[in-house]
């Protein structure tokens, strides 16, 4: 209920009051406005020549739980799409205080500077309680806020991970449309949305910190072997050389891990987010992971093999949530956890029956 009056014309109308609303000739006017909402096809021409006005009301719309707005999305995302695959997609991981907010301003002020046109999502499911912490702080990016060649977006909400990979997906999808060359998706180092976001992205960063045990960090070994490139972020002032020595203890153990398929060797660099440092030498190693990964043809075999991963998610995503929210099983599945409880069915009897219904 509160979603719906929240994306209702009555609340976008800027400087309609309460009073107004009452009143017969405001409600002209909105009805006109509601009317003036841009329809697929105008979202399509405007989102292609880089309007962010259309831009962020179609990614508005995707990420809608109304299911009219969800047409439409689809409808938008279909006209964006031989727009898309344009950009090069990268994604940032690091537990909270690593810096990640702070290196995505320094990386983005970087990439504009030398005249890319950079995008800034975010997977977080865990945002909608804490409102959109991961990207919330945008004083560690207030250069990259203002810039005209910068379009930055929190993480959309949403209770399950699912549903906020697909929205951020396809809002990858609307803002490649729109010009944006440039990728980056920041997601926390904790739980399963680095591997979410690790099946969108062509490059994988993984931003560490020198002299913390990796449990001290909460990294798990995936994540490492996930990475294309792990950046030893504040190596600056008293840290420089913990830093350095982390940065040939790293070099160490990632030649013992296995070969990637994109037979990529990571590289371990160090930067300084803060002080800009070390920044034009990531973007050297991504440029370079790009070059070999289309010469071996990876790059573009990665991108169908995501694409496949996320047909299959998303059916996956759609059985279970049909299935759970049907009253009937529901109500069944109740009895059927009762029952457990009582010892008086075992898990597979119980599943077997609900599936059955
Ligand atoms: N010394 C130093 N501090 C940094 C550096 N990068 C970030 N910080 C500080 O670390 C804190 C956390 O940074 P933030 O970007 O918010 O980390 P996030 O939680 O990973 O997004 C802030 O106080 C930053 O100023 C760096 O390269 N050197
Ligand atoms: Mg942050």
């Amino acid at each position: 209920m509160t979603k719906k009056s929240k994306s209702s014309a009555l609340q976008h109308k800027e400087g309609v009051s309460q009073s107004e609303i009452t009143n017969a000739s405001s409600i002209t006017k909105i009805q006109q406005q509601r009317k003036a909402k841009p329809t697929a096809q105008e979202l399509i021409s405007q989102i292609i020549k880089g309007n962010i006005t259309a831009l962020s009301r179609a990614i508005t719309l995707v990420e809608s739980s109304n299911l009219k707005h969800l047409e439409q999305a689809n409808d938008v995302i279909k006209g964006c799409l031989p727009y898309a695959n344009t950009s090069i997609r990268i994604g940032i991981t690091g537990v909270p205080g690593v810096g990640k907010s702070t290196f995505i301003e320094a990386f983005g002020m970087h990439l504009t500077s030398i005249g890319k046109k950079v995008a800034v999502l975010a997977v977080d499911p865990s945002s909608s309680l804490s409102k959109g912490s991961i990207l919330g702080d945008k004083t560690r990016m207030e250069d990259l806020v203002k810039n005209q060649n910068a379009f930055i977006r929190p993480s959309p909400s949403g209770n399950s991970l699912g549903g906020v990979a697909r929205k951020t997906r396809e809002t990858i999808i609307l803002c490649e449309a729109a010009g944006f060359d440039t990728i980056m998706i920041e997601t926390v180092g904790v739980g399963q949305s680095e591997i979410a976001v690790h099946s969108m992205v062509d490059f994988f960063l993984l931003l560490k910190l020198a002299g913390a045990g990796d449990e001290l960090q909460g990294i798990k070994r995936g994540i490492i072997e996930m990475a294309d490139a792990i950046a030893i972020n504040k190596a600056d002032g008293d840290n420089l050389k913990a830093a350095k020595l982390a940065k040939v203890e790293f070099n160490r153990a990632l030649h013992l891990y296995p070969q990637k398929n994109s037979e990529w060797q990571p590289k371990v660099l160090l930067c300084s987010a803060l002080n800009r440092e070390g920044i034009e030498d990531l973007w050297k190693v991504v440029r370079s992971y790009i070059e070999h990964s289309k010469a071996n043809n990876y790059f573009d075999q990665n991108r169908t093999e995501q694409n496949k991963f996320w047909l299959l998610q998303t059916i996956e995503d759609r059985l279970k949530s049909d299935f759970f929210n049907q009253t009937t099983i529901k109500d069944a599945l109740k009895r059927q956890l009762q029952l457990i409880e009582d010892s008086k069915t075992t898990p597979f009897v119980a599943a077997e029956y609900l599936l059955n219904l």
